[in-house]
């Protein structure tokens, strides 16, 4: 053995030992223990987004991202109150997850390539299919985006937003004005005060950025989707049992859907003789224990949230103010993409 081999040796060895002493795997594998031992999810949400993160009246949380913390918590902790809501804006989204701030993001935040690759992160699945939109004033008279060459669009800072609206518009050799806000709050203000003609942003949050209008009649939303914009949670890289928790709640949450489980008749599924439904909700098999949980993992989050269709409903479709379709967001079975792999 050369003096080299033997010197690289002692070394490996001494980190090894390090790595041993300092307690093994890196302290981001520790979310699930982290949320046990605090007896809370820190989950970070939007600041105030009709239909997917804001606050009622009684300065309740509600929403469809806001659901699906809530999922996670029931899973988890067997509460769906045990979470402390963190509302981020566009900028500060990913640095508050990079940091431990809070253990997840739930906040209409679009998968994309970079956000994974260059920011460390992992989306752990699609809780909304959207695309990006425009809003205009009616009296503008404009029916199609392409009509938008040398208009004022606002949109936010740090959005796939603002990147897409300068390709669509380089792209249609349009010129552009663009006025950056901080806020969807700033964003509205100033589409007002009429600094900006066109608002930019995902579909969903035009329909409700205009409810918030003052005649939400005069606007109307273009018919142009430019973009794919797939929402959903994410997470730190390096834990991966803390990914495959909260990917396997959002996909439990669909399976519920798709095997007509509702919250509603949680107890009935409790009692079902149907193999598919006693994986789920976990009368047949150890699917909770190997994720860290109690085997009735699934049976709580549907039980406290309602299965993916009953999320969808109650807080951006029909039965909601925003009234959206469920368009790409229905089951595979329904002529949606919205599919979720199997309990097995
Ligand atoms: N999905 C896009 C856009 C997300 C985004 O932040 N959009 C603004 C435009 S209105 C928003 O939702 N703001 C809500 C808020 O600030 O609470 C992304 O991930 O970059």
């Amino acid at each position: 053995m050369s003096d080299c081999t033997r010197r690289s040796l002692v070394l490996t060895a001494a980190m090894l030992l390090a790595v041993l002493i300092a307690g093994g795997p890196p302290v981001h594998a520790q979310t699930l223990k982290a949320v046990k031992e605090r007896g809370s999810l820190n989950c970070g949400v939007g600041q105030g987004l009709l239909g997917f993160s804001s606050q009622d009246d009684n300065s309740n949380w509600t929403g469809l991202d806001v659901d699906i913390c809530r999922a996670v918590a029931a899973a988890i902790l067997g509460d769906p109150a045990k979470v402390t809501f963190t509302p981020l804006d566009a900028a500060s989204r990913f640095d508050a997850l990079q940091s431990g701030k809070i253990d997840m993001l739930s906040r209409n935040s679009t998968w994309t390539m970079s956000r994974e690759t260059a920011l460390g992160l992992m989306f752990a699945g699609v809780a909304y299919y959207d695309g990006q939109g425009f809003l205009v004033r009616r009296e503008s008279g404009a029916d199609t985006a392409l009509q938008l060459g040398g208009k004022t669009v606002c949109a936010q800072a740090g959005t796939t937003s603002e990147l897409n609206l300068a390709d669509y518009f380089r792209a249609n050799e349009m010129p552009l004005k663009i006025l950056q806000v901080g806020t969807a709050e700033e964003s509205r203000k100033a589409y007002d005060e009429r600094k900006c003609d066109v608002l930019t942003s995902d579909v969903s949050q035009l329909y409700a950025e205009r409810l918030k209008l003052e005649s939400p009649d005069s606007h109307v939303i273009l018919p142009e989707v430019i973009s794919k914009e797939p929402l959903g949670p994410v997470v730190r890289q390096g834990d991966d049992q803390w990914f495959n928790l909260v990917k396997w709640t959002l996909y439990a949450l669909i399976n519920a859907e798709e095997l007509g489980v509702r919250s509603a008749t949680i107890d009935d599924a409790l009692k079902s003789a149907d193999p598919n439904v006693r994986r789920l909700v976990g009368t047949e098999g150890e699917f909770g224990q190997q994720l860290g949980l109690a085997n009735d993992w699934a049976a709580r989050a549907v039980r406290a949230t309602g299965n993916y269709g009953e999320i969808y409903e109650r807080n951006v479709g029909t039965q909601s103010r925003l009234s959206i379709p469920r368009g790409l967001n229905a089951l595979w079975t329904k002529g949606g993409i919205q599919y979720a792999p199997p309990v097995r």
